[in-house]
């Protein structure tokens, strides 16, 4: 395993310093693929953000690339993937990371559930649950999402949703896969 996707293995989601978060990646414009790298590699450069592993949970932080059927309009195949970031940041400026991140693609917001080069969603942050105009926590369609709860269950089977108290392989059982398949390289 390569250096970068290895990290000490924290014992809770939250340390005295660092805050576990699961982040979602999904493309379905241009080079998907190497869109969700890169945004991985700039991901990992901004400050307070590590690529880490989930508590004890000493697997890849980050998953495989999926491709996935179009939930939604009509629209091109999406590549998606998760990673899990160790963070000193709060949830609002992981936010702010992630839409400057996505902003560093080009991204232009149009119809809603429509077409993107990059689309960042903050999953989870630790345990918390909070409902503002500008972010809720977690994710609210993370439960019912099969190109989400894939790739999540590959890194973090055992992460408890604090609202509904269910891990997500226990989310994953219940919701219709097919669609969401390996990219096979
Ligand atoms: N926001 C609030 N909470 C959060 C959060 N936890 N994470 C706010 C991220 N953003 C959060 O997001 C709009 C605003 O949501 C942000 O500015 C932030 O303040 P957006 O990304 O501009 O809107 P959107 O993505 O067009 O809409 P939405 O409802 O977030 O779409 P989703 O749910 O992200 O779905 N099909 C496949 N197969 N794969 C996909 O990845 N993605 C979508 C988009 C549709 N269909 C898909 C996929
Ligand atoms: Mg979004």
């Amino acid at each position: 395993m390569p250096p970068e996707l290895t990290g000490e293995v924290v014992t809770t989601h939250q340390t005295s310093m660092e805050t576990a978060c699961a982040i979602a990646l999904g493309s379905n414009l241009g080079d998907s693929e190497q869109t969700i790298e890169t945004a991985l590699a700039r991901l990992e450069r901004i400050e307070g953000m590590r690529l880490g592993v989930q508590a004890d949970q000493p697997v890849r932080a980050r998953s495989q690339l999926y491709k996935t059927a179009p939930v939604g309009p009509p629209q091109p195949d999406y590549i998606n993937a998760c990673a899990i970031f160790h963070t000193t940041l709060s949830p609002e400026q992981v936010l702010q990371a992630l839409l400057a991140t996505e902003a560093s693609f080009g991204r232009l917001r149009r119809e809603r559930w429509g077409p993107r080069t990059l689309d960042l969603d903050l999953l989870f942050y630790g345990d918390r649950v909070m409902d503002t105009s500008s972010l809720t926590l977690p994710h609210p369609r993370m439960h019912e999402r099969a190109f989400v709860l894939v790739p999540l269950a590959e890194i973090a089977p055992d992460w408890r949703h604090p609202v509904n108290q269910q891990t997500v392989k226990e989310l994953l059982n219940q919701v219709n896969t097919s669609g969401v398949y390996p990219l096979v390289a």
